[in-house]
Formats: structure tokens, sequence, C-alpha cells
């Protein structure tokens, strides 16, 4: 079974998975290494690996360090078509359904699209909605596009069903990396309410409750970046609740 098919056998079975968010840019191979083992221990679902810019070289030295050490597969979640890497698993291919910005709807992926088709990567495609977390995120700035207002869940709802009418396998919330407020849980519920495509929620998640708030409004996959940056150890705490 691939990574998608199992995911949808869990999804149904209503089994959580959480995935570990990676930015390269923040960790080195000596401080993934405790992430690494942490995560392991904890039963952690994927790494995810991405982020709004690569300022350091070392995108690919980290996968493969997780690779030699875990079986957890590697998904990226790339903030730009620079970010492709061969040696991961996975790739979330990101259509930014809740903007208009034709170049993050289309046109990277135009460009992508060569280099995908030759590499082993599963693709995943994903249905890519930033929700408004009360201040401007790096990928709002960086996509150029406005956010959904948090309190407009029917809009969320309806981007979601329109992406899995146009055939994307996966919808993921995101309130934007270190947001100060999380994707509303009647937010997450309506959208779940919607589709039949398993649900992923990201941003501004610091806290087990916050993860167990997610998860239990209806998120199939939670995503969990910044904290773990700043507290490791918050991995065992969220593994726990799964
Ligand atoms: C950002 O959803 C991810 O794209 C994770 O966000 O870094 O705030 O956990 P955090």
């Amino acid at each position: 079974m691939n990574i998608y098919q199992l995911l949808l056998r869990d999804t149904l079975a209503g089994k959580k998975k959480f995935a570990v968010l990676i930015d390269p840019d923040k960790y080195s191979v000596d401080t993934l290494s405790r992430v690494v083992k942490l995560a392991v221990a904890a039963g952690v679902d994927y790494f995810f690996v991405g982020g709004s810019l690569l300022i350091h070289d070392n995108q690919t030295a980290l996968i493969n360090y997780i690779k030699e050490y875990t079986d957890i597969p590697v998904v990226l979640f790339p903030g730009n078509n620079m970010q492709l890497c061969n040696e991961a698993d996975s790739i979330l291919l990101l259509s930014l359904i809740s903007g208009r910005n034709p170049d993050m709807l289309i046109g990277r992926h135009v460009i992508s699209a060569p280099y995908l088709k030759a590499s082993n990567l599963e693709i995943l495609a994903t249905g890519y909605l930033l929700i408004d977390s009360g201040r401007t995120t790096a990928v709002t700035y960086m996509s150029n596009t406005t956010p959904i207002p948090s309190h407009k869940s029917d809009i969320a709802a309806c981007t979601a069903m329109a992406g899995e009418m146009l055939g994307m396998k996966l919808i993921y919330l995101d309130a934007g990396s270190g947001a100060e407020k999380t994707v509303p849980t009647s937010m997450i519920s309506s959208v779940k309410r919607s589709i039949g495509l398993p649900l992923i929620i990201g941003g501004g998640i610091t806290t087990p409750e916050l993860a167990n708030a997610a998860f239990e409004a209806g998120a199939d996959i939670i995503v969990v970046g910044n904290a773990i940056e700043n507290d490791p150890d918050l991995i065992t705490r969220i593994g726990a609740i799964k």
C-alpha cells in the first residue's frame, strides 16, 4: 500500500495522524537527531519537510538523515519549486485554492511537472487553504494571497468541496506557521462535514489540548512545526493523545 492508500484506510477507521514539520532553515542534523528519536518513540506518522524560504542548503542532508534512522515517511511540503527533492517519499502538490494567484494555483506546478514525473515521489494533490490567524504569516505574504476570514466557515467549506470535485486527494487548512490563533474548531467541523477526503490541520498548534481539539473537530492529520522547534518534548505529549 502506498502512503495515500494507508491514509485512506486509517481515516476510515478513525485513526488520527501526527505530522512533525521540519523547516530546513530551522534545523541542523544535530538538532534534528533529538527530534527524530522522540518522533520514533512517540509513533509520529509523517515528517513534513519544507518552509517558506530555503536560506540554507541542507534540505537533502536532513531528509537523508531521517531516512537513515527511521521508516517514518518523509513528505515534502514545499514553499516553492526550488524545494523538490527525490530523496523524500512523497510530496504535497499544493494548489492554493483559497487564493486567486494563478501562479500558486497552477503556474508553479507546470514548471515542476517534468521533474515530478521523472521522480519516484508519490504525488498527493492537495487543496491548500490559508485561514486568517490575526496577523500576516510568512505564507500569506510569500504567496501574495488573501486568507479566508476565520469566521467564514461556509467559504472554507465551499472551497474544500470545490477542491474535492476538482479531484484533489487531500484538503489542508493552514493558519500559517507560528499563527497566534489556530484554525477554529467550528471551521474544521464544517469542512469535514462537507468533504469525504482526509483533512489536514496546521498552524499555531502549541499544546496537546489544541491538537486534541483539532482531532475532535474532524482533523485526520495535525501538523506541528514551530512549537516543536521550541520544545521537542511536545512530540511525546502530542503523540500520547492520538
Ligand atoms: C505551517 O501548518 C504548519 O504551515 C505548521 O504550523 O509551525 O505553527 O506549527 P506551526
